[in-house]
């Protein structure tokens, strides 16, 4: 159940909500000096937030109104430190499961559910927000990742003595795509090129039924070793050290220190998805033992003890239910695409095929007589 438990991992705040640096993890401990009681607020705001847009999604993916949901719920610590630890030029290249991410970088979180209801493909400009459209295809984002961060480096914006002109790239992935070629592929890459990239392997301990046992015989963060990479492993659960750690090897990786792998230790509360019936293969034993130490939990616990009272923890919940209602309202609102709309983003020109198979389609609504 505690998976790897002897192995050594980046723990700054402990399931009890104690808050510690261990010696030799100083450099990350540095971090966190540097953080005010409003960063842990809005650490802990933004876990609430993402917790109670996850749960609005399953019962809206229940009520028939989204195709499907891919709940994070149990990675917001994960998610929410590792994505504050990326710097605002920095690139994120997601798979389908970083709405904690999202909500790090400004992604508007109706326009995930436009995606998961399937009308459109991903409706945010990567351009403009530096974080790219979730993948489905396990590994895929982590290649185009590893192909932009080498780009980067080509560009010459590592290292530079303009420090705000260096960029890194980081991408997100789980412990069942490692057992995909692309990861091994884009390790290789980004080692021979020394790019500036962090690998984050979200370790949620199950590939929908499969355990993360039947897809490696070492610990993941030692996946790299053989390419080059050296990695780490966090503690997922605690956003201090997802933070921490993220934050230095994105900073590190800008200035010149190539790649890096970070394994954050963290479980799936829920269901891969909403087709997804967990309680088929794995127990309640070991569920109830994941949501003992519910990241949420232990941040409360620490911000408690902080001396930050109910009203705090009240007014999130209020923001929660607002932030539900808007959710609600917002797909109830949402319009099918045109059907034009699927042929404009094939090429970046026209492109007389393209206007052919329209034209087609056209036609062929049209035999249905009008309205459809
Ligand atoms: C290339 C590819 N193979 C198979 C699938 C089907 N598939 C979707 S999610 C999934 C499991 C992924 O597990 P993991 O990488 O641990 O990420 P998690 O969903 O747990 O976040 C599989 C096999 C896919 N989407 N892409």
């Amino acid at each position: 159940m505690n998976e790897n438990a002897s192995v050594p991992m980046v723990q700054l705040l402990s399931p009890e909500g104690e808050f510690s640096v261990p010696k030799n993890y100083a450099e990350y401990g540095k971090y966190i000096e540097r953080l005010t009681e409003e960063d842990f607020l809005k650490f802990y705001r933004d876990m609430a937030r993402c917790r109670r847009f996850d749960n609005e999604a399953t019962a809206l993916q229940r009520q028939g109104q989204l195709g499907l949901w891919a709940p994070a719920i149990g990675q917001e610590a994960a998610q929410i430190g590792s994505g504050y630890g990326v710097g605002k030029n920095d690139h994120i290249f997601p798979s389908y499961r970083e709405h904690g991410v999202a909500i790090t970088h400004g992604i508007e979180l109706m326009s995930l559910l436009k995606m998961f209801r399937g009308v459109n493909h991903g409706g945010w400009n990567p351009e403009e927000t530096r974080f790219h459209l979730y993948a489905i295809v396990l590994g895929s984002q982590v290649l185009h990742a590893t192909g932009y961060a080498m780009g980067v480096k080509f560009d010459g914006k590592v290292a530079t003595s303009n420090k705000e002109e260096n960029l890194a790239v980081i991408s997100y992935f789980g412990d069942g795509a490692t057992a995909e070629g692309d990861i091994s592929e884009s390790l290789l890459f980004a080692a021979n090129t020394q790019s500036p990239i962090v690998f984050f392997c979200q370790n949620n301990q199950w590939a929908i039924s499969s355990p993360t046992a039947s897809q490696t015989r070492v610990p993941l963060y030692q996946r790299g070793a053989g390419f080059g990479v050296p990695g780490i492993r966090i503690d997922g659960n605690d956003v201090l050290a997802s933070y921490a750690v993220t934050a230095k090897h994105m900073d590190d990786a800008r200035e010149g220190a190539g790649p890096s792998l970070i394994e954050a230790l963290t479980y799936r509360i829920g269901a891969h998805t909403t087709s997804d019936d967990p309680t088929k293969y794995r127990t309640d034993e070991e569920v109830a033992y994941w949501v003992a130490r519910d990241p949420l939990k232990r941040l409360e616990i620490f911000l408690r003890r902080q001396g930050i009272g109910d009203d705090f923890f009240e007014e999130v919940a209020q923001a929660g239910e607002q932030l539900a209602t808007e959710i609600r309202e917002g797909t109830f609102a949402l319009q099918a695409p045109e059907m034009e709309d699927m042929f404009k983003h094939v090429y970046s020109e026209p492109h007389p095929r393209i206007d052919e198979q329209l034209d087609w389609l056209k036609r062929y609504e049209a035999s249905f007589g009008g309205e459809n």
